[in-house]
């Protein structure tokens, strides 16, 4: 509500501070990563060297060669914070069916997954990623024990990662599973091999999996918001008590009026200076997005305006102004077809905005 507010008022700086602190808000939301594979891929150790906690530690996933992981637990880790990892039984251990498995694994409750892998990716690794996309939900394939790979391999460590993600991709395309990020590492390293880019890439995805709705309802809320400010200012946009109001002296003058819309929406240079601080980047990065940034430009990036102001048509305008009446009457018509347009750039402009800032906040420079 504080956005559609500060939205409505054209206060673009508050629009900022509101979506900070609904950010912070969800952000704080617990997200749930399912962790699965099949039976003994490496799925504890995989959660352990992810938290870096290693296996004897006290609250350490337990990891051993027979069947280990029983029922489902979980564990956090304070490099991932408000983040619940789930270490799940391996695929055909608990029950015998997959469908089983899903529900006794209760899959619709996490909102992340990561599957594990390790010695050959099988037909319960492929059936667990197309159950997850057919959720709609994101995930990772992460193949394990490289260690063991790299030891027994007369290939390079790249000949092999070309080798094993060639082969996981071929076995997903049969079932038409679209390309996953796929991260080859050991748990007994976890600083090497994909591990580095596996945390990197898991941090900026939480945040975007976190955000994405949210980002989604935000955007289509703002343009709304807008739409209506549009829709009701149409009707009064050529009137003089809103010219006044507005500031405008000059209606024929594009530049005054120019500055007037973005005065109304926020994006004139004043509020854009104002979030590009708030947003802790610089002033440019938000000026030029601009469609309407100046009279030159606006006529050079929008055909139509293009049309209603060059020569030719100032000619016309002025011949017209020597037939009584009539002429009024259509230089009026085109006055109000050019501030229509001008309201329509400027809207645009401030939606371009607005989703910037929404995506700035989510993912910080
Ligand atoms: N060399 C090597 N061994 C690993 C690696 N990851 C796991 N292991 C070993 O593989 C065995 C199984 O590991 P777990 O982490 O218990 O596997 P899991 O998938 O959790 O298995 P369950 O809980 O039994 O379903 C253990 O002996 C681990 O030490 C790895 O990256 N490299
Ligand atoms: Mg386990």
């Amino acid at each position: 509500m504080d956005i559609e507010k500060a939205v409505a008022d054209g206060n673009l700086p508050a629009v900022v501070s509101a979506i900070r602190e609904t950010l912070q808000i969800v952000l704080r939301t617990p997200v749930n990563i399912a962790v699965v594979g099949d039976s003994g891929n490496g799925m504890s150790s995989f959660i352990n060297a992810l938290r870096n906690t290693g296996h004897e530690g006290e609250d350490s996933a337990p990891v051993g060669v027979a069947k280990t992981t029983q029922t489902r637990a979980s564990c956090l880790s304070p490099y991932f914070p408000n983040v619940v990892l789930w270490d799940l039984p391996g695929t055909g251990c608990a029950t015998d069916s997959l469908e089983n498995y899903l529900m006794e694994m209760q899959f619709s409750r996490y909102d992340f997954f990561i599957i594990i892998a390790s010695e050959q990716f099988s037909v319960s690794h492929v059936m667990l990623a197309k159950t997850i996309e057919d959720m709609r939900k994101k995930f990772y394939i992460v193949w394990t024990k490289l260690d063991v790979d790299l030891s027994t391999s007369a290939f390079t460590e790249e000949q092999l990662h070309q080798t094993i993600t060639e082969n996981i991709l071929e076995n997903l395309q049969k079932k038409q599973v679209c390309e996953p990020p796929i991260f080859l590492v050991s748990s007994l390293e976890p600083f090497l091999h994909d591990f580095p880019k596996l945390r990197d890439m898991l941090r900026t995805d939480l945040i975007k999996n976190r955000c994405h709705d949210l980002l989604q309802k935000l955007s289509h809320t703002c343009e709304m918001v807008i739409n209506d400010k549009v829709t009701s200012l149409q009707k009064k946009i050529t009137t003089q008590s809103f010219q006044d109001a507005c500031g405008i002296s000059d209606a024929d003058d594009l530049g005054v009026c120019l500055n007037a819309y973005q005065s109304f929406f926020g994006v004139d240079d004043e509020s854009l200076w104002q979030v590009a601080q708030r947003m802790g980047r610089i002033f440019t990065d938000y000026m030029n997005i601009l469609k309407s940034r100046d009279v030159q430009g606006l006529s050079k990036r929008d055909w139509k305006m293009t049309c209603l102001t060059c020569a030719v048509m100032k000619a016309f305008l002025s011949l017209l102004s020597y037939i009584p009446w009539l002429g009024d009457y259509i230089i009026c018509y085109f006055r109000g077809m050019k501030h229509r347009l001008l309201l329509a750039i400027v809207a645009e402009d401030t939606k371009t905005i607005l989703r910037k800032v929404l995506e700035d906040s989510i993912i910080p420079q």
